[in-house]
């Protein structure tokens, strides 16, 4: 018997993420599984079981009669969520090592970064100014991660063994040694009193969509040795409210920001965000995984599905993530 084809939909990719590059690595690690990098003129969408997708357009995985599960390439679904033809099939997002790990390298530069005065550092070399000042300790500085779920959790870890203070904030509690845990609407006053050095890891749903703003960024600790509070925001730009993030750092109630994500991406060569001597700006490639390790993901739940095994990483559709 034909096993059903996997199809994938991929847009917005380049280089590492290209369709091409992504339909060879699946025909590596499918056997004999038919595999249809779409758009293909000749293709019966009866035959197609599972799809793979990175950003699809609103309506286009509703045309697959016999489709079994929808494998997001990446680990944020907002994309998806979004689109109300969504099929009611099972939907798998990516939670593997290779992300997580990116993600931490991600976080923890951008945390040095800025509690090592680098931007400072930087400025003084081109400069030619031998001028140090003073440094505190990673000890006197406290780190907030909101997120605490794949990849908040490793990287409130990894901080934690640098010896920042570290908090973290969930929507139900969680405990993690040595990481002060906060949750739900309740708590996030206290989580940002104490904090520093915000780190955004949360997905982008209808709870949190623009959670980045004013109200948010005036409740940080404004008493730590970097003197204002940093942003660093890895989630989505749908998170932040984009004037309110330039007019904190231009006020001063925000001390420098590191963003990876923006409301329109690719981000418009217009925007202030790209010249803003507060800003270290990256394009949305915190953690460019690599498709080897997340085409054999999904090859391996196809398999464990097909042998009437549980599907991993399933996304609740009710939370939105
Ligand atoms: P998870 O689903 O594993 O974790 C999400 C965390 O956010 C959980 O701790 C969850 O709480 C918390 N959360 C969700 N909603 C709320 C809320 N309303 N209030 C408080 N906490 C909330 O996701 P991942 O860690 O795998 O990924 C997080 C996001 O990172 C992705 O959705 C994506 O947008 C982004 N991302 C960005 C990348 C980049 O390159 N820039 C790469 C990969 C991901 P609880 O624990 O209670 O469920
Ligand atoms: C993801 C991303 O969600 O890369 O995986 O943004």
């Amino acid at each position: 018997m034909n096993k059903g084809a996997l199809a994938l939909l991929i847009h917005g990719g380049a280089q590492n993420w290209s369709p091409e590059r992504w339909k060879s690595r699946f025909d590596d690690v499918c056997g004999d599984r038919r595999v249809l990098l779409l758009p293909d003129p000749a293709f019966d969408p009866a035959e197609v079981h599972y799809a793979a997708v990175w950003k699809p357009a609103p309506g286009e995985l509703a045309g697959f009669a016999n489709l079994r599960v929808i494998f997001n390439l990446g680990a944020g679904v907002d994309a998806l969520m979004a689109d109300s033809s969504l099929p009611e099939v099972p939907l798998v997002r990516v939670a593997v090592g290779d992300l997580t790990g990116r993600m931490t390298e991600y976080v923890v530069l951008h945390t040095l970064m800025h509690h090592r005065q680098e931007p400072y550092l930087r400025a003084s070399q081109r400069e030619k100014r031998w001028e140090p000042t003073y440094q505190w300790a990673a000890n006197a500085v406290s780190v907030g991660v909101m997120g605490l779920g794949t990849l908040g959790a490793d990287a409130v870890d990894v901080l934690r063994r640098i010896g920042f203070q570290v908090a973290g904030w969930s929507r139900s509690p969680r405990q993690i040694e040595g990481v002060e845990c906060f949750h739900g609407e309740g708590q996030l006053e206290a989580f940002l009193r104490r904090t520093d050095i915000l780190v955004c890891l949360l997905p982008l749903t209808p709870e949190t969509r623009q959670i980045l703003n004013r109200g948010l960024f005036a409740k940080l600790n404004r008493k730590g040795p970097m003197g204002a509070p940093v942003l660093i925001n890895a989630g989505r730009g749908g998170l932040q409210n984009e004037p309110d993030i330039l007019a904190c750092l231009d006020d001063g109630t925000l001390g420098a920001a590191s963003l990876d994500v923006f409301g329109h991406e690719p981000l418009p060569t217009d925007s202030r965000f790209w010249t803003h001597p507060k800003v270290v700006l990256t394009p949305h490639n915190a953690a460019d995984t690599d498709p080897d390790e997340i085409s054999k993901y999904v090859a391996r739940q196809i398999e464990r599905f097909e042998a009437g095994g549980a599907l991993e990483n399933v996304v609740d559709r009710k939370r939105g993530y």
